[in-house]
């Protein structure tokens, strides 16, 4: 070091040792100056609700539907506030995309248990819902299905599943019925997609049909990814079916109704809830005009809580409701009830509870039987006129009989 740099280093520590002598620090108030500090709020506790459903690929408009309905009961209940077992809650959301797809399903739910979400709201399809159904089981994970109607869903002796519809023992008979008595149908054609859902609704509509003395012309069987169904509607065209009926959701089914104009096939068409929504009627465009659908739940207008939570959907997210967003909704609001009546959110605690629920939400009352199904779950039927889904009618089926034969088994989705 050369004497200038030592110099400068000696003058920079005299000034900082004369400021420190001269007392440029306040002195600490007198005690009795010293203000009393309010008491802080307890932090809040946050708890994660997962949401799964597809929210990518040709189902996504529904998916993400359900996952917007968990969106707006989540942010209804943090602005509200929450308090259980006395400490403030606040409510997180973790939405996962299984894309429809049971092998991504079970990955999911996986993902979602490892996450410490305290319940699932999910998944949409039957075909997801039955696989991802284990894993909450195996993690102690309470799930709620906001849509998933195969009956196999609640079948299996989880403590953990429940849904909030009505199931496809309920929903086929109940269209099968409307056909036989209201559209005096004699003969018929099915359609179904290869699913879970789809064949399993496909089934119970074709049994109750039968039993009542209709002829089954054609069963046929497409996928839930197929677009083209000239080849299928081909060969039942020449059948001349009063009906046809198909188990699938939306994507197949606006094209399959488009197609059978094009074709001339004169028959009426008739699906379950996975086509009665606003995409149907764009995806098929004046075909979709005479089309009916059975749907789990009032019409969205009647619930209870209906005009509210379609006014708050419209004014947030800018769209209309697609298909099962309310059930999404109050499956948050059944988790958080049943929390609060267990005084806990560890899923051990308030699973129990769940079980007990007797909650009044959107759609209306809830409560479960002991397999986890929703009690007296209505279902509507609907047909499209003038471009829109006109309700016709609503039935409260009550529980299958006990000599319903079981719906197919999941295992028809493992081609996807
Ligand atoms: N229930 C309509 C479609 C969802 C499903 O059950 O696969």
């Amino acid at each position: 070091m050369d004497r200038r740099s030592f110099g400068a280093i000696v003058a920079g520590l005299a000034v900082a040792v004369t400021l420190t002598a001269c007392g440029k620090e306040a002195p600490p108030p007198p005690e009795s100056e010293k203000k009393a500090e309010a008491p802080k709020p307890p932090e809040a506790v946050t708890v994660k609700i997962g949401s799964a459903s597809p929210l990518t690929g040709s189902q996504a408009h529904i998916g993400i539907d359900i996952r917007n309905g968990v969106q707006l009961a989540i942010e209804d209940l943090n602005a509200k506030g929450v308090e259980i077992g006395g400490k403030r809650v606040k409510l997180e959301m973790i939405a996962e995309d299984d894309e429809a797809n049971p092998t991504k399903a079970t990955t999911v739910a996986q993902k979602l248990v490892d996450a410490k979400v305290a319940a699932v709201v999910g998944h949409f399809n039957s075909g997801a819902s039955i696989p991802a159904s284990k894993i909450y089981s195996d993690g102690g994970i309470p799930q709620i299905s906001p849509s998933s109607t195969n009956p196999k869903y609640t079948q299996q002796g989880f403590k953990t599943t429940f849904r909030v519809v009505a199931h496809d023992d309920q929903q086929g008979p109940t269209l099968g019925r409307f056909a036989i008595e209201k559209l005096k149908i004699k003969t018929v054609a099915v359609i179904d997609d290869s699913t879970a859902y789809g064949q399993g609704i496909a089934d119970a509509f074709e049994r109750t049909v039968k039993a009542a003395g209709v002829k089954v012309l054609a069963r046929e069987h497409t996928t839930d990814k197929d677009t083209d169904f000239k080849a299928i509607l081909t060969r039942i065209k020449g059948r001349k079916p009063d009906l046809i009926m198909f188990g699938g959701i939306d994507p197949q089914a606006g094209p399959m109704v488009k197609q059978m104009t094009e074709l001339g096939i004169k028959a009426k068409f008739a699906g379950g809830d996975g086509i009665q929504t606003p995409n149907f009627i764009k995806l098929a465009g004046n075909a979709a005009e005479g089309v009916m659908a059975s749907i789990p739940g009032l019409p969205k207008e009647q619930m209870p809580g209906g005009k509210d939570f379609l006014a708050k959907y419209k004014g947030k997210f800018n769209a209309e409701v697609e298909l099962y967003a309310p059930m999404g909704y109050d499956a948050v609001m059944v988790f958080i009830d049943a929390m609060t009546r267990a005084g806990s959110t560890d899923p051990a605690k308030f699973l129990p509870e769940v079980g007990k629920t007797k909650y009044q939400g959107v759609i209306g009352p809830i409560a479960f039987d002991d397999k986890g199904d929703l009690v007296n779950g209505p279902i509507t039927i609907y047909m499209v006129k003038g471009g829109k889904w006109d309700p016709l009618e609503t039935v409260t089926p009550g529980p299958a009989p006990a000599d319903a034969k079981p719906a197919a088994a999941p295992a028809a989705d493992a081609k996807k």
